[in-house]
């Protein structure tokens, strides 16, 4: 075979695409949609929390992929957006009870006081249910112009995602591994897998499902987020040491304090970054046959282990 040292031809134009400028235009698009989608009522306490959260900013990393993948397979942006905010709503909700007293005790997040530390305990618990529960209802009230079949299957896949198989499962198996700081590579993946990678999958199959994806493009835009998903935690377990609270804007070297097994502490921080750098190059392969239409997803992979935050 040949090699002339150049990429493959639908990466080449990769070049030129301006991820920053990408970002923020989707950013805007799903800041507008949650500020939307959430107005206050009564008892006024409660929704005043939920948006407390909800609207503290992140990198909305959720509905991005959601959305760019509905692109990707030709979808009017539009018709993800109610699963994009909603993919935002169960995200920060899981936020709002990992950093309670009784999980991970965290002060900080997104630069800010955490739920509980503003509005309480109780509220700060009643807020994540009311996003988990709000989350699922503005799925079936919001999305206009698909097929029931479709939100049905997304609906589906979001409760597979939250329950004892995806967050709620891996949150568990995380307490337990707590003080253990000794686990196999596997359990740590399984762990993670359940935790943040199901959700971010999630995240890029239900946009490909809302536009009619076939079953070969579900799968290849699993492998895809299933790489990223795992890549997006190795990162994160890298920036709790190397980073500080102003990045991060929350509490840095959590993990070590907790004594929790993380990716570094397995293999070390550079050959944490390797494993990192494959499983981000196993991701962009999946998407060739998209050539440039994946130009987004491929440019997002990247960042994923560039990231600062
Ligand atoms: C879902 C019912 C239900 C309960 C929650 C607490 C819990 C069960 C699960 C914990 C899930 C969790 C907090 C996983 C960590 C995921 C992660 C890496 C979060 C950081 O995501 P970023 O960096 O954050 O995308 P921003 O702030 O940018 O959105």
């Amino acid at each position: 075979m040949v090699t002339t040292g150049e990429k493959p031809a639908e990466q080449k134009s990769d070049k030129d695409f301006d991820l920053a400028a990408y970002l923020k235009e989707k950013q805007q698009i799903v800041e507008d949609a949650l500020e939307k989608s959430l107005p206050i009522a009564q008892p006024e306490k409660i929704y005043q929390a939920m948006r407390y959260s909800l609207l503290a900013g992140g990198k909305r990393l959720r509905p991005i992929l959601c959305l760019a993948s509905c692109e990707l397979i030709g979808g009017d942006l539009a018709i993800a957006l109610p699963t994009a905010c909603a993919l935002e709503m169960i995200h920060t909700m899981s936020l709002i009870h990992d950093d309670l007293p009784a999980m991970d005790n965290d002060d900080y997040r997104r630069g800010k006081l955490t739920n509980h530390k503003v509005y309480g305990e109780n509220i700060a618990i009643l807020a994540g249910d009311g996003l988990l529960a709000y989350a699922f209802e503005y799925v079936g009230l919001e999305t206009k112009n698909v097929p029931a079949q479709r939100v049905l299957e997304v609906i589906t896949r979001l409760g597979r995602t939250v329950g004892g198989t995806g967050l709620v499962g891996g949150q568990v198996l995380d307490l337990e591994s707590e003080g253990k700081p000794d686990i196999t590579t596997e359990a740590l993946s399984e762990i993670h897998t359940r935790k943040t990678g199901a959700l971010l999958e999630t995240s890029v199959v239900s946009g490909a499902i809302l536009a009619g994806a076939s079953s070969e493009d579900l799968q290849r835009l699993s492998t895809y987020a299933q790489n990223i998903g795992l890549a997006f935690q190795i990162v994160d377990d890298i920036l709790d040491i190397t980073a500080t609270k102003e990045e991060l804007g929350k509490t840095a070297g959590k993990d070590l304090q907790a004594e929790k097994a993380t990716y570094p502490k397995l293999w070390g921080i550079e050959a944490s970054r390797e494993q990192a750098k494959q499983m981000i190059d196993k991701a962009i392969g999946q998407l060739s046959v998209y050539g440039e239409k994946a130009q987004a997803l491929r440019a997002i992979a990247l960042y994923i282990i560039e990231r600062k935050n």
